[in-house]
């Protein structure tokens, strides 16, 4: 799905959300954005990053935090007919959706308040786009939105065992989709720039990537025994783990990732990641899931 209906300034795509719990927020509601967003979504996260690294930000955008079951609901859907955090209703009314436009969009249009987050630098500039693009198109999005597709991320989490068949996926698809990550993260190694992603200054890169690796921190090792390659400064991902040692020792890239960390903490008690395991070492077919 394109733009079209929700990005534009169609009076359709108009949508004023009512107050939080009924109340006037202190009455600076009128005239400011807002976000939607979720406790563990990571690409809700890098907005939730981006907000808390500007200056002014509570004044200009309210944050509302959704439960998986507000996405599903009639508001909601006027804000990403998808269903899907992160949402954003600009301060004009109009909607907009998917994380990457909401994000140049704050990006651009608060320019001139603190510190931005693009470099000015062509070649950082190309490098940023490209790991963000690369991030969004074979991580973290499933490009379909009908039943039964995942993104690559979600060969992690997602299973028929506890979340039914249009959610889950075949030992396959799992094992291809884990490759994919695999092949992202080892891109990323080689082509960082350090300390951040894109080089001397945080930019969105480090914003979109970092909620991310929260899950593969959490995950990859538990589910498929992989080492932690996060943390391993000597280990397989070198250059990824000595950004990642760095940066999650920044006070808003630690809250990200203990909110994000605390959620999963709390799904593998309920059991969520047990049906993977379970296939996983049940597979006689020598599909590989552990990395390197
Ligand atoms: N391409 C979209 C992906 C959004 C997305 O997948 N959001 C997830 C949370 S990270 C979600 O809301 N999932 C709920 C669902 O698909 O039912 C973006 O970047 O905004």
């Amino acid at each position: 799905m394109g733009c079209g209906g929700s990005c534009g300034a169609s009076a359709k795509s108009v949508y004023v959300p009512p107050p939080q719990n009924g109340k006037e927020s202190q009455g600076k509601a009128e005239g400011r954005a807002v976000f939607f967003d979720m406790k563990h979504s990571n690409n809700a996260a890098r907005i939730r990053l981006w907000l808390r690294h500007k200056t002014g930000m509570e004044d200009l955008v309210e944050v509302r935090t959704l439960t998986y079951a507000d996405l599903k609901g009639e508001e909601f859907a006027k804000v990403n007919p998808l269903g899907k955090v992160p949402g954003l209703v600009r301060a004009d009314g109009v909607t907009v959706f998917e994380s990457y436009v909401i994000l140049k969009y704050l990006e651009d249009k608060y320019k001139d308040i603190g510190p931005t987050f693009t470099p000015g630098n062509l070649e950082a500039w190309c490098l940023m786009e490209q790991m963000i693009r690369c991030h969004d198109l074979y991580v973290a999005s499933p490009n379909c939105t009908a039943p039964g597709f995942s993104h690559s991320q979600g060969a992690m989490y997602l299973s028929y065992g506890f979340h039914g068949e249009a959610r889950g996926m075949d030992l396959q698809t799992r094992a291809a989709k884990v490759l994919e990550l695999w092949k992202q993260l080892s891109w990323l190694d080689a082509n960082l720039v350090g300390p951040y992603l894109a080089g001397d200054v945080v930019s969105l890169a480090d914003f979109t990537w970092f909620p991310t690796t929260i899950f593969m921190e959490f995950m990859l090792p538990r589910v498929f025994g992989w080492p932690d390659v996060f943390r391993e400064t000597e280990g397989p991902l070198p250059k990824l783990a000595k950004w990642w040692t760095f940066i999650s020792e920044e006070p808003e890239f630690k809250k990200v990732r203990a909110e994000i960390y605390e959620f999963w903490q709390e799904m593998e008690e309920k059991g969520q990641f047990k049906h993977i395991i379970d296939e996983v070492a049940a597979d006689a077919s020598g599909l590989k899931f552990k990395y390197p």
